[in-house]
């Protein structure tokens, strides 16, 4: 079939929107009707170049919510008119990842996956008679596409689809952070570093958890009322200060009697290697756990002196929010539905598949939070 998408040709260009080629759903596949996507700080950051494995020409997106259109032989646990989320980490139940119960990093298709194939080794895309990658598994930004049975939750078809579209990264990246990664108590202290799509919903995750002091840290002072309107009790801006972020910090959550300082949970949402730096040594002495989110480039590293761990930090990091797909997505958009949880008004701006590289240049400006292209 043919299907219009916003291809991605080459690094650093913007997209551009073309009508492609789309093969149907071979065994265990399931062809979906992608009718809202999101438009993730990662989609940026593969299209820059940055990315080691980004490959092109590819089609982009990993945060859509559809409809099953068709699906291929042996495919049991979706039919078509499903509403669906597609996942960028499937849920294969049978991996040894899966199995283990102590990841949610499903091995099952992650090689073809990284090789913007499906797991049979060759693209369902193409244009003008050559192939085109998949991205993440999902290539969201295409009006039609296809994924493994294993790589797609059903939703409750009450949930709007430019709305939950948002689950299928940001939303359960942010909350399950808290959730399933930190494991937050009530009570907690915790800070947050970068208040954009991610971030935000870490504020929101901490709010739920029942933490205590939620600190949000951003260098755009426009994004402090954004972080109160979802429980941040207080804001910094560390080009403001006038001294070191980390001191500020560590001064800034010493409770009654504690003479150390620190907080219980850090997270990192920017992707910036100092700030990973930061945000894990002003959590606290002896139990503080700091949570790497954002991405970094090729190349990048992070460091810190071996003390800081020495001493009972804990560094770790989380991959879409640490969730179960197919398990956990369902749950979260029961979650928004009940009003447990909030998305819509992060969603500051809906745009026609046209338009989509407006989005991302509203993203390079800090002016959106979430961009959502609406089919
Ligand atoms: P975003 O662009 O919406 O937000 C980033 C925020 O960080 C902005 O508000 C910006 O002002 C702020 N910022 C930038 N530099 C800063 C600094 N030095 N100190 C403090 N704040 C700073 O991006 P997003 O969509 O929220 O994504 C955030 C990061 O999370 C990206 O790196 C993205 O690739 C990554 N991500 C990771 C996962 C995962 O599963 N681990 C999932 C989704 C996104
Ligand atoms: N491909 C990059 C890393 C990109 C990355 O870390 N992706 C996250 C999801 S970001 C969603 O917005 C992820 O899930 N990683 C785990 C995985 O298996 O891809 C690189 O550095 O090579
Ligand atoms: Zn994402």
């Amino acid at each position: 079939m043919k299907t219009r998408a916003a291809v991605a040709f080459a690094a650093g260009k913007p997209l551009e929107i073309v009508e492609v080629d789309l093969d149907g759903p071979k065994a265990g596949e399931v062809l979906i009707e992608i009718k809202a996507t999101g438009i993730c700080h990662t989609d940026d950051f593969t299209l820059s170049g940055a990315d080691p494995e980004g490959l092109f020409p590819s089609i982009l997106g990993h945060e859509g919510a559809g409809v099953v259109v068709d699906v291929g032989a042996g495919v049991t646990s979706v039919k078509k008119g499903d509403h669906v989320i597609p996942l960028y980490t499937p849920e294969c139940r049978e991996c040894p990842s899966c199995l283990s119960r102590k990841t949610n990093l499903c091995t099952a298709i992650r090689a073809t996956q990284g090789q913007g194939l499906m797991p049979d080794g060759t693209s369902r895309f193409s244009f003008e008679g050559k192939p085109i990658f998949h991205y993440m598994g999902c290539s969201t930004f295409s009006n039609f596409t296809v994924l493994p049975e294993i790589a797609v939750a059903k939703i409750d078809p009450a949930a709007a689809f430019d709305k939950v579209c948002y689950v299928g990264c940001g939303v359960t990246t942010g909350v399950g952070a808290v959730i399933n990664t930190a494991k937050v108590e009530e009570g907690a202290t915790a800070v947050v570093f970068g208040l954009g799509g991610i971030g935000l919903n870490v504020i929101q995750g901490l709010r739920l958890a029942g933490a205590d002091m939620i600190i949000g840290v951003d260098v755009n002072n426009g994004k402090k009322a954004w972080g109160e309107r979802f429980g941040m009790t207080h804001f910094v801006n560390p080009t403001e200060i006038g001294e070191d972020i980390v001191p500020y910090i560590v001064n800034l959550t010493k409770r009654r009697g504690d003479t150390i300082g620190g907080a219980d949970y850090t997270f990192d949402c920017t992707g910036n290697t100092k700030v990973m730096r930061q945000a894990l040594e002003c959590s606290h002495r002896g139990w503080g756990k700091s949570v790497v989110i954002g991405v970094a480039g090729a190349g990048q590293e992070i460091s810190t002196r071996p003390f800081q761990l020495v001493t009972g930090r804990t560094w770790m990091g989380t991959a879409f929010g640490g969730a179960r797909g197919r398990t956990d997505v369902p749950k979260i958009v029961d979650w928004y539905l009940d009003g447990k949880i909030e998305i819509d008004p992060m969603i500051t701006h809906t745009l026609r598949l046209e338009d989509i590289n407006k989005g991302f240049e509203m993203m390079h400006a800090g002016e959106s939070i979430r961009s959502v292209v609406v089919y």
